[in-house]
């Protein structure tokens, strides 16, 4: 495939932004080379500046469950451009999309929307210090909650139980309030709880993660958060922004029968475009200005724009649920891509919960990011690189999920599976790396 515009679109866009991108996964860094530079999205296409066409396991990564211009959501910003685009001032399309999410999550009994997942969570981490009145925070390694300093943090040696910073600028003592665990490691919380539950404000968790690649929770690890938390009165947080409305219209809550306290959301609440939400209990969610006192602000929260989109992808969502579809369809790529794999003898696991997926390039399961970090990454590079020009767009990293849309089809799903068996064959020597 020739991609010499997005070539030179990329050694532009390096002059006025910091590594080309906007965010640092579009650089292709995981994977090598240079990334695809967009012109357009049509259902389960995505078509490059060069003309190139690519089948898009990304979806942006995550809000585009209906696959790109769904016709209903197109309308409804459509409809509401009409009126204006921002007015600071409440619409009651914000009441209606906060009854649509309420609806759709029983735990939700109030929702303040937002501009973004990463504002969603660090919202709500305050919303648990401010409710509790506790510092402490537990997060669980390979867990990924946006880009708020407090969630910015490495597991501390075995010794010193309190976080490091993982990246500059986040300060030792913002790290030193949160507690990095191996996820679905049940005992290392017990003990911990054993040790500062009093003082621990909030645990929040991927209920299935997505950001090491797809990890299911181990039996009894989610039970185990809601009743060490409840047990010591510290708040137990959903982090949906991918899971919901993505695995279940009542996104992992309602698959796994957990009420947690206080749920974030993104992505596909959205609709596509800039929204973010978090919303749990009435008694904790009442402690935020103007009734309580924990602050949180946003010029552009509960947008007429993303709301409008939020409403109608919902209400889509809701009143057609593609579920059963996507079910059906990502089983099959799933099925497809693990035959493809064993035929080839490249050591694989596949993991997967409804339409969000992962092919990971190990020898064991991958349960944690100990043992997602085992992944042989050169390989999964080839892999993607073998798709990529085959025209199939998978995430840029072993430790994404791909996703299903509603725009798939079963002819769509068989070419994948077509292509990967032939990247697969190719790969059966082990990488250069
Ligand atoms: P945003 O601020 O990117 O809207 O949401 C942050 C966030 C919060 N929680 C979870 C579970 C998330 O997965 C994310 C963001 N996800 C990444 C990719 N998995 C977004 C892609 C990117 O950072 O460019």
């Amino acid at each position: 495939m020739n991609r010499d515009r997005s070539r030179e679109a990329f050694a532009r866009a390096k002059q006025l932004i910091p590594g080309g991108v906007n965010s640092p996964a579009r650089a292709f860094g995981a994977v090598g080379g240079q990334p695809v530079f967009i012109d357009r999205g049509e259902g389960p296409w995505l078509y490059d500046i060069d003309g190139n066409r690519y089948l898009d396991y990304v979806a942006s990564w995550g809000p585009l469950i209906l696959g790109h211009r769904p016709a209903a959501v197109l309308a409804a910003i459509q409809n509401a451009l009409e009126r204006g685009t921002s007015f600071g001032a409440p619409t009651e399309a914000e009441t209606e999309l906060a009854a649509l999410i309420c609806q759709a999550m029983p735990s939700i009994q109030k929702v303040r929307l937002v501009s973004s997942g990463t504002e969603a969570v660090m919202s709500a981490l305050r919303l648990a210090r401010g409710f509790t009145g506790r510092d402490l925070l537990v997060k669980f390694a390979g867990n990924y909650h946006g880009h708020a300093d407090s969630l910015l943090v490495a597991a501390g040696s075995s010794a010193a139980t309190l976080g490091v910073p993982n990246s500059p600028g986040v300060t030792a003592g913002t790290a030193r309030d949160t507690v990095v665990l191996e996820y679905n490691d049940s005992v290392a919380l017990q003990r911990l709880f054993d040790q500062y539950g009093s003082q621990i404000a909030a645990v929040i968790v991927e209920p299935i993660a997505g950001n090491m690649g797809c990890v299911t929770p181990a039996d009894g690890f989610l039970p185990a958060l809601r009743e060490l938390t409840r047990r010591h009165g510290a708040l137990l947080i959903f982090d949906e922004v991918i899971t919901g409305f993505r695995v279940a219209y009542g996104g992992a809550q309602a698959l796994y029968g957990i009420e947690p306290d206080l749920t974030t959301l993104g992505k596909i609440v959205g609709g596509g475009l800039p929204l973010g939400a978090y919303g749990g209990r009435a008694d904790v969610m009442d402690c935020l200005l103007p009734v309580g006192k924990v602050f949180q602000a946003g010029t552009l929260s509960g947008n007429p724009l993303a709301t409008a989109a939020g409403i109608a992808m919902l209400t889509s969502l809701r009143d057609d649920p593609p579920y059963e579809r996507l079910e059906q369809l990502a089983a099959r790529l799933a099925a497809g891509f693990a035959a493809a794999a064993q035929a080839a003898a490249v050591p694989h696991q596949l993991a997967r919960v409804g339409s969000m997926l992962t092919l990971f390039f190990a020898e064991q399961p991958v349960r944690n990011w100990s043992t997602a970090r085992l992944c042989d990454t050169s390989r999964f590079s080839r892999f993607f690189w073998g798709l990529l020009e085959r025209g199939i767009y998978l995430p840029c990293s072993q430790f994404e999920a791909m996703f299903v849309s509603a725009a798939h089809t079963v002819e769509h799903i068989d070419a994948t599976v077509s292509a990967a068996q032939q990247v697969l064959a190719e790969l059966a020597a082990p990488g250069p790396g």
